[in-house]
């Protein structure tokens, strides 16, 4: 059996944690490497003075992780720089914010190029290497210049924008040209992989066949969409637990026979909560008979702290909840609890199982994981109600939310009132519905299909 090697910016640590702590994702990818025993290989989140390339080996549940550590400048110019202030908001359609800086391509180059350096001595003649997300898209290309024959595929989180956004990025031919040292580039949806196959035909003047291979620049790549799930059962499973029911009970509580509006989100402009907190606003104006009797909790740990953009966001909602809460909250009443932290899975369970409606309203988003844990932790005999963007990868798949225009604080309001209002009969066909697929497209069947399709692909 070929081994599977995984490669991504940051490796999840290997322990999983009986907390239930860790991601979907990262227990999917475990559970894959340890049946091929296989490799899990990244940047360790450390930082030394000057770039080794020593590699950190270790083993836990029966994973092998190997983890590098990077320098200052690696970190500013690749990470904080081309990854996250460059590449992030251009994929998430805000060229308004995209910084293009020449520091950070030559950054985002040379620690690609020093991924491949200590990976290639790993591998084996049969390995199959799948690469996470845009933090690495020329490594392919890196590592067929040292000779790697492998397959290799390519598997992007984000959305990928539409031809006209990417041709402000300057060099978008290069970056676009080394993806198809690939053998497979996964999308999370059909619109994204037609964003990519668009621009190989209309900027790479290239052909695309009817199963997605595409033929540009001399070579060809397949582009598939493969859109990925939450690990259903085990979430589930996470909502019935005792830590989740005493989470449930103290929410109950605290809710007082009120109905709470669920937020969950990492603190990112790409996530709509400024949009969120002023639909929700609107929703209060237009509703003076609901005031008091609804609440919006909105969990969002700050993430990317020292990037100007996200310090920016984080004061201007604190202002916005300000606002909010100074404008309506009473004596035993306040309409929105904003909290800046994170919380485990248990936990994150029970109050999802505890909010009558899940109010998830990116701007962009490649897919959104928090909008299909919603649905598997509700209660199927009295679920509550999923509202989602229509711009969220998600809302492919699920139809039988509400879905909204996240640019409205009229549809956000609108949407609020039609859920406050449902019947029991329509949110449990609704959320029956949702959850027979987020319980068939699960984070297992989307890894098993891409690493079936790259399989599939023959060997160079
Ligand atoms: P993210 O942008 O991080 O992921 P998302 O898909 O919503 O977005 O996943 C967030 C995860 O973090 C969820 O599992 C959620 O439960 C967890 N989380 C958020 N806030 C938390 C808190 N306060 N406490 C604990 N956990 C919290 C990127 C892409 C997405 C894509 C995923 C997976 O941007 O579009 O769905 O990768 O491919």
């Amino acid at each position: 059996m070929s081994r599977l090697i995984v490669v991504s910016n940051r490796v999840s640590p290997p322990a999983i944690d009986s907390t239930g702590s860790q991601g979907g994702l990262a227990v999917a990818l475990a559970a894959a490497l340890r049946q091929s025993r296989g490799i899990w290989f990244g940047w360790s989140g450390e930082q030394v003075a000057e770039f080794t390339g020593k590699l950190d080996f270790r083993r836990a549940q029966g994973v092998t992780t190997a983890t590098i550590d990077l320098e200052p400048r690696d970190v500013d110019e690749y990470y904080n720089g081309f990854a996250n202030r460059t590449l992030w908001p251009l994929f998430h359609y805000r060229i308004d914010i995209t910084e293009y800086d020449r520091q950070f391509d030559s950054g985002y180059a040379r620690v690609n190029r020093r991924f491949a350096d200590t990976l290639c001595p790993m591998l084996e003649t049969d390995d199959i290497i799948w690469v996470h997300d845009y933090h690495l898209i020329p490594l392919a290309r890196e590592l067929r210049a040292r000779g790697v024959r492998n397959r290799i595929g390519f598997f992007l989180h984000t959305p990928w924008p539409p031809v006209r956004l990417l041709a402000t990025l300057p060099h978008h031919e290069a970056l676009v040209e080394s993806m198809f040292a690939y053998d497979l580039i996964g999308f999370q949806t059909e619109e994204w992989m037609s964003a990519f196959t668009d621009y190989c035909l209309r900027e790479a003047g290239g052909r695309v066949e009817p199963d997605g291979t595409a033929h540009a620049y001399g070579q060809c790549v397949k582009a598939a969409a493969f859109p990925i799930g939450i690990d259903a059962e085990a979430f589930q499973k996470a909502a019935r637990s005792n830590e989740a029911r005493a989470m449930a009970r103290r929410m109950r509580a605290s809710i007082a026979g009120r109905h709470m509006i669920i937020g969950v989100d990492r603190l990112d402009y790409s996530k709509g909560l400024e949009e969120r907190f002023t639909g929700y606003e609107r929703f209060l104006a237009d509703n003076p008979d609901l005031l008091n009797r609804v609440f919006l909790l909105q969990i969002a740990p700050p993430s990317r702290n020292t990037i100007g953009t996200y310090r920016e966001i984080r004061e201007k909602l604190d202002q916005l909840s300000g606002r909010i809460n100074g404008a309506h909250a009473d004596v035993d009443w306040v309409p929105l609890r904003y909290v800046n932290r994170g919380y485990s899975r248990r936990d994150l369970a029970g109050i999802y199982r505890s909010a009558r409606i899940g109010l998830v309203t990116p701007m962009r988003d490649g897919m959104n994981l928090v909008a299909k844990e919603y649905v598997a932790a509700q209660d199927p005999k009295d679920p509550g109600v999923l509202i989602l963007s229509r711009f969220a990868g998600a809302a492919r798949q699920m139809k039988d939310a509400l879905l909204v225009n996240p640019y409205s604080s009229e549809e956000i309001a609108d949407a609020l009132r039609q859920a406050m209002a449902m019947e029991r009969a329509e949110r449990v066909r609704r959320n029956s519905a949702l959850l027979d697929g987020v319980m068939r497209d699960d984070v297992t069947s989307w890894r098993e299909s891409f690493v079936a399709a790259l399989k599939a692909v023959p060997q160079r």
